[in-house]
């Protein structure tokens, strides 16, 4: 029996082929789910029904985080397609890049407003219009993804690591009012990944070689270990884990000096 076959799951932050949750949208329809990809606006569309034409029956559909409508709109079509949902992927964060380059103490109310509400307060929102559906099956699980930034300082990464710690919260917040409803909220904190939300910051390259040099396992990982742990949180055989952050990053977190 394949972890999860026979659900229905939510996969929010497909931007193409290197993304994070791609990967685990990949491993989830390898598992036996049908899934619901997103796209945040026209530009990256064609992107993610490209990808998605590659999985089983997939249900595509808008939806730009930072939008309660679109968000709203999103819980009602995959209520009358699915019929409700048994997990959700949250792999959605964006900071402007101005943030991202200057020095922190420079952060603008704007830029951290813009990346605290796509990167967190979107958990929340999503987690809120989801659990109707979830509710209809008993349960289910919700995953996030974070950075060690949340707790370290790493240089440049600045306002996206206040809003990781924030999401860090949000997951154990979430998972003490959801509880009760038998749905799991839980998250990933990965370890660096040149991917799209990688390529606009400079040095990428040297933040691979750290963990290279000094994590426990001498590498970095891969979006595809990423997924494995993803499967596990999304399936059955975490059933007794909640408000939980899971450390994937070939145990860099662990090292001091
Ligand atoms: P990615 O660029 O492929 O994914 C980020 C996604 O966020 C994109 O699909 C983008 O479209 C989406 N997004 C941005 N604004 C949005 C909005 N308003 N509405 C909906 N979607 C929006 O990069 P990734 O590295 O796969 O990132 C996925 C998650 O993993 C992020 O939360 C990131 O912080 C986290 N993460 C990444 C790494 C890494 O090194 N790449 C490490 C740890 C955690
Ligand atoms: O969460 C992230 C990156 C998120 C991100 C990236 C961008 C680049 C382009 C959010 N917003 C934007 N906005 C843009 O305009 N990661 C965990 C990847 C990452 O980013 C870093 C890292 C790592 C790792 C930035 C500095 C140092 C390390």
């Amino acid at each position: 029996m394949s972890m999860l076959s026979g659900k229905h799951g939510l996969i929010v932050g497909v931007a193409n082929k290197r993304s994070i949750s791609w990967a685990i949208a990949q491993a989830a329809a390898a598992a036996g789910a049908r899934l619901a990809l997103t796209y945040p606006s026209e530009r990256l569309e064609e992107n993610v029904r490209e990808l998605a034409a590659t999985l089983d029956n997939p249900l595509i559909a808008p939806c730009d985080v930072a939008s309660d409508q679109q968000i709203a709109d999103l819980a009602m079509t995959l209520d009358r397609e699915f019929g409700g949902l048994d997990f959700l992927v949250h792999g959605a964060s964006f900071a402007p890049a101005d943030a991202l380059h200057n020095p922190f103490v420079e952060t603008s109310r704007e830029s951290f407003r813009i990346a605290l509400d796509v990167s967190t307060y979107s958990l929340v929102g999503l987690t809120r219009a989801m659990v109707p559906l979830m509710e209809k099956r008993g349960g289910g699980s919700v995953l996030t993804l974070t950075y060690l930034g949340s707790d370290r300082v790493f240089p440049n990464y600045n306002v996206m690591g206040v809003a990781k710690a924030a999401l860090e919260s949000t997951v154990r917040y979430l998972a003490s009012d959801l509880g009760p409803k038998s749905i799991r909220v839980n998250a990933i904190s990965a370890g660096a990944i040149k991917t799209l939300a990688a390529s606009g910051i400079g040095g990428f390259s040297a933040i691979l070689q750290v963990y290279r040099d000094r994590a426990p396992l001498r590498r970095s990982v891969d979006a595809s270990e990423v997924a494995d742990a993803a499967i596990f949180l999304l399936g059955p055989a975490s059933r007794a884990v909640t408000g939980e952050v899971l450390m994937v990053d070939a145990g860099f977190h662990a090292i001091g000096l």
